[in-house]
């Protein structure tokens, strides 16, 4: 039996974010993965390695979609960067079209490529029309900030008040990323599964952010997903996995490294 894992995000060229990262990741922990591009994330050499950000056009995603679940019956699927309203509108719609046994909605709010009216319009059309759809979302501490309405998440207990916030807009689990950002020496997330919460932890490797850590997070969660595993099995898992790939980073020209996905031992 192949355990087919499908994703909806970006194309980041360097390979370290989007779609790229998730399809590594699939092929590691044994889904075969299906692609859908939403956008074009071009990071610029010549300008700090600012994004360069390029919308497909609407239509060119949803045939996207219908080839995708047409040829194969896809029922778990990863939701990575979106981009514009327009393009959230069609994967609202084609997502409504069929049952799902999972949606992991990884929040990418802001892409810096993006003028900040349109990305205000993005989060807006996010929350209001994809995140009432997943069953488990991923957000980054600033995404959590955002989307729980807090100003300051400092605390473990911040990070749980945040997850049952964002809870309350849809999702029925919440993984909460400190990241790097987080004070202290662990990198710590929490897990709300609308009733109990549950506190990974594991020692921060190095104090610099690593591309394509969250993409990695969410899409292994898929992945487990995909191949039978229960959610609380799926985020512990994920959180192994994107450790080691941190721990295994590969260094390029950019001024960040990026996960590189590797079989855990
Ligand atoms: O890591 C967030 C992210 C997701 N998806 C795409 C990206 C990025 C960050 O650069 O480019 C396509």
């Amino acid at each position: 039996m192949v355990d087919l894992a499908y994703v909806i995000a970006g194309s980041e060229a360097t390979g370290g974010a989007g779609l790229q990262a998730d399809l590594r990741t699939f092929q590691q922990l044994g889904a075969y993965g299906v692609g859908t591009v939403t956008c074009i994330v071009s990071f610029d050499p010549k300008a700090n390695w600012t994004h360069r950000f390029v919308p497909v056009e609407p239509h060119v995603v949803a045939d996207q979609i219908e080839a995708a679940t047409s040829a194969y019956d896809l029922d778990v699927v990863k939701i990575g960067m979106l981009g514009t309203p327009a393009t959230i509108d069609v994967v609202a719609q084609a997502l409504a079209r069929q049952p799902w046994r999972h949606v992991v909605v990884d929040p990418v709010l802001i892409c810096k490529g993006q003028e900040p009216g349109a990305a205000l319009d993005t989060d807006t059309a996010l929350r209001r029309q994809i995140l009432p759809l997943a069953t488990v979302t991923t957000p980054n501490l600033f995404e959590a900030r955002t989307l729980a309405g807090m100003e300051n998440i400092s605390s473990v207990d911040d990070l749980v008040e945040a997850a049952q916030r964002i809870a309350d807009l849809g999702p029925r689990y919440v993984v909460v990323k400190g990241g790097v950002e987080f004070p202290g020496d662990d990198a710590v997330d929490v897990f709300y599964n609308g009733s109990d919460v549950e506190i990974l932890r594991t020692a921060k490797v190095g104090q610099a952010r690593v591309a394509g850590a969250g993409c990695t997070l969410a899409a292994a969660i898929t992945a487990a997903l995909a191949t039978g595993s229960p959610v609380g099995d799926a985020v512990r898992l994920a959180k192994e996995f994107t450790t080691a790939g941190i721990v295994n980073r590969i260094s390029g020209n950019t001024p960040f490294d990026a996960v590189r996905q590797s079989a855990l031992p």
